[in-house]
């Protein structure tokens, strides 16, 4: 019998508990040595009995959630030790509490959790407990939301094969996000990723497997089947009731569907699906029937859904309690042995809860720390740059459009980052490349990253399928790992599948696991309407969705240059940014500028005065830039009104002080965009306006915006919905005669 105190320490305090993966045992099911058997009964125990010693600090209120791993734990301790923490990579969920402590996440770490200390290493009192998080286990922060962590795990697999093909790409370099975060990859790594049986109805589980499946990712599926989603038992969620009869088609997959109860059946599962990873053969589908012996929380009581003798015969299979018989039974362990070996536990587990309740509480300071990089200032004023023309002096070349100078910056940025991929719904140039022999292919349906692939390669610039939260949900699992993908969501009108990835996932992941990860995507969506034509699904605007998340810049540019300059710093930046171009101006006359150069760099937050006047202030953005123009030029002529034009360049964040000074000068103030009015952005910038400056103004704050509905295809309809330059000057008009 291999139990011993300091095994016990070593497994809960501080190390992992890692066994090589045995591929001989793989057509071997013998029984796993009594060692073995001993190590999953106390990894096993000591969840089980985190979780109760969490459940009594929820009821004497030290903590303030619970959900267990109860009936799960030798599923997921299997999965465990046929892995290699710090060296393959975990995706887990909210049930994993013995996955992670198999994997080396010490009791007292899980505690400070449940009390919210500031000194949790997942999150910093940030998240519920058991919402893991290990820079050092390579354990990804993990969220609330059933199924998006299927998609990152998926981008942590595709990152691993990018940097084991082009291991120079992880070298630290200064200047850009590049400088702060160490990149580290192993050739065979695998990455496990787990699930509840219920969560496999989300599309995220199905764009997870196929995507997978189709690039042959070594990623390791764990559905944990307990039959229920809270309430909700497994034929609701899944055609049949077992979720392995619907995914056996997918190809290049193993297998395995395991009573998950048995730990041996378990581990050999795991074995096996980690050695066909390991082996690029492809990823795992490991289905783990378990029991939920405790109800979906401690804010759940199953009584109220399930029969008596259903709960019963639940407990009947309990991991737990059959491994105990087995052990005395079989006399691999005495019964004093066993008990020794619980109380030791016990009284760790004690020890580490009482360490927990005496630990510190984060400072009320802290709360905004980790919303954006604490590394990086993308705000920075040595970021503002002149074109490289007018700094050497020489001419500048031939005018290019918004759309030439966005495709500039992409090429600029890739010859000098090798870490950055971009990727989209038909970004490339062809993905049979063969095509290109006859056709000068597609690269993106306006174009923007035509010729990428041709120059990058497929490694670099590829499609990706139809599937917009994939896009941004593999791209998080990418960027978590020190890659860059640049990615391009099609139109803004179909942003809405990735927005759950966008809103709790993307802008999230350095709050929550408190400046722990992090995921700087740049996602590129041309966006807005006044495209005659266009309609409801091809005009869509609304900014102010985003703006409104903490964690995410939002840039909008309404010229070449800006576009040039904003690109370069939302692409060097160590924040995830949400870069809007808008369709009408990517071929615009207005606004075309010669190419200044692969340095230039304007930065986030610093608006330009795209017209001076001294009579009333216009604060706008994007496609009503040039309309304000338009509006401000005729107020002049035929009113002798003059007009300032403040274009805000980026949205958030956004240049308060450039608003105020213009305020102050003018004291009439029009904000214009193109949105719908009623909750728009407009509403932040006057409500600010209206409390900060009010001693200021000499009238009333006006919004000029989109009327409160859709975009209609017919132009006339369109040109009534959406603001005109008149609109624009009759507010101008307005405001200078109240
Ligand atoms: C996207 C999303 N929808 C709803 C919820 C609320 N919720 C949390 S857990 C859960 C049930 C999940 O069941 P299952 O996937 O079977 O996992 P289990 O909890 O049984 O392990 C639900 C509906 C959520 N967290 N995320
Ligand atoms: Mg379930």
């Amino acid at each position: 019998m291999a139990s011993s105190t300091s095994s016990t320490e070593v497994i809960l305090e501080d190390s992992a508990v890692a066994t090589e993966p045995d591929l001989a045992s793989n057509d071997d099911p013998a029984p796993l040595p009594h060692s073995q058997l001993v190590d999953f009964y106390r990894l096993m125990y000591a969840s089980r009995r985190i979780d109760d010693r969490e459940i009594m600090l929820k009821r004497q209120q030290k903590s303030y959630f619970q959900i267990s791993a109860a009936g799960h734990e030798a599923l997921q301790v299997a999965a465990a030790l046929a892995t290699k923490p710090g060296y393959d990579w975990y995706v887990p969920y909210y049930r994993d509490r013995a996955l992670c402590l198999a994997l080396g996440v010490t009791a007292e770490e899980m505690f400070l959790q449940s009390v919210g200390a500031a000194s949790d290493p997942a999150s910093g009192g940030r998240q519920m407990p058991a919402h893991w998080g290990s820079t050092k286990l390579n354990i990804v922060s993990t969220s609330s939301s059933t199924a998006t962590q299927l998609l990152h795990a998926v981008g942590v697999a595709e990152a691993g094969r990018y940097l084991n093909k082009f291991p120079e790409v992880s070298q630290k370099s200064s200047g850009d996000y590049r400088a702060f975060h160490d990149v580290k990859f192993e050739a065979d790594e695998v990455v496990l990723t787990c699930v509840g049986e219920g969560s496999t109805s989300q599309g995220e589980f199905w764009e997870a497997i196929s995507y997978a499946s189709n690039q042959k990712l070594p990623v390791i599926f764990l559905v944990e089947d307990n039959g229920y989603a809270i309430s909700v038992p497994v034929e609701v969620n899944t055609p049949g009731g077992n979720i392995s009869k619907l995914v056996q088609n997918f190809p290049n997959f193993f297998f395995a569907e395991v009573d998950g109860t048995d730990p041996e059946a378990s581990f050999h599962a795991f074995q096996a699906a980690v050695a066909h990873c390991r082996a690029r053969k492809g990823p795992a589908f490991v289905h783990g029937h378990c029991v939920r012996i405790y109800s979906h929380s401690e804010s759940d009581d199953d009584k109220n859904y399930r029969l008596k003798s259903e709960r019963e015969a639940d407990a009947m299979r309990d991991p737990l309690h059959k491994l105990q018989m087995r052990l005395l039974r079989e006399g691999i362990l005495s019964t004093g042995e066993l008990t020794a070996l619980e109380e030791q536990i016990d009284s760790h587990i004690a020890r580490a809860s009482e360490r927990a309740v005496a630990a510190s509480i984060p400072p009320v300071s802290s709360i905004l720390q980790h919303i954006y990089s604490e590394d990086l200032d993308p705000t920075r004023e040595e970021l503002a740059s002149d074109p490289l023309w007018q700094e050497e002096g020489e001419a500048p070349g031939k005018p290019g459009t918004m759309a030439d100078l966005i495709t500039a910056a992409l090429r600029d940025e890739m010859r000098r980052d090798p870490r950055i991929l971009i990727y989209g719904e038909d970004v490339a140039d062809a993905s049979r490349a063969f095509a290109l022999n006859e056709g000068k292919g597609k690269g993106g349906v306006f174009k923007l990253t035509a010729g990428l692939q041709t120059e990058f390669g497929p490694d670099r610039v590829y499609n990706s399928p139809l599937a917009e939260a994939s896009i941004v949900g593999r791209a998080v699992g990418m960027a978590v790992r020190g890659l860059k993908p640049v990615v391009e969501i099609q139109f803004f009108d179909y942003i809405w599948p990735a927005v759950h990835q966008i809103r709790n996932e993307l802008a999230l992941m350095r709050w929550r696991s408190n400046g722990s990860f992090r995921a700087p995507v740049v996602i590129r969506v041309p966006i807005g309407g006044y495209l005659t034509g266009g309609s409801i699904y091809h005009s869509q605007s609304g900014e102010s969705i985003f703006t409104h998340i903490p964690g995410l810049r939002v840039v909008f540019p309404s010229n070449a240059l800006d576009a040039n300059g904003l690109l370069r710093t939302a692409i060097r930046c160590d924040d995830p940014v949400l870069f809007l171009e808008h369709k009408r101006l990517y071929r615009e006359p207005y606004g075309r500028a010669p190419y200044p150069g692969p340095d230039y760099m304007v930065p986030f937050g610093k608006a330009a005065i795209a017209r001076e006047g001294k009579d009333v202030s216009v604060v706008t953005y994007g496609a009503l830039v040039p309309r304000a123009l338009q509006a401000a030029q005729k107020a002049e002529r035929e009113h002798n009104i003059q007009t300032e034009v403040i274009d805000l360049r980026t949205l958030s964040p956004y240049d308060w002080e450039a608003i105020a000074r213009s305020v102050r000068k003018t004291s009439r103030v029009i904000v214009a965009y193109e949105d719908t009015k009623s909750w728009g952005y407009g509403a932040e910038i006057a409500a600010r306006i209206a409390d900060e400056l009010f001693e200021e103004l000499d009238a009333p704050v006006k919004r000029v915006a989109a009327m409160d509905t859709f975009v209609a295809y017919q132009p006339a309809l369109e040109d009534a919905i959406l603001p005109q330059p008149e609109d624009i000057l009759k507010a101008i008009v307005e405001l200078r005669n109240f």
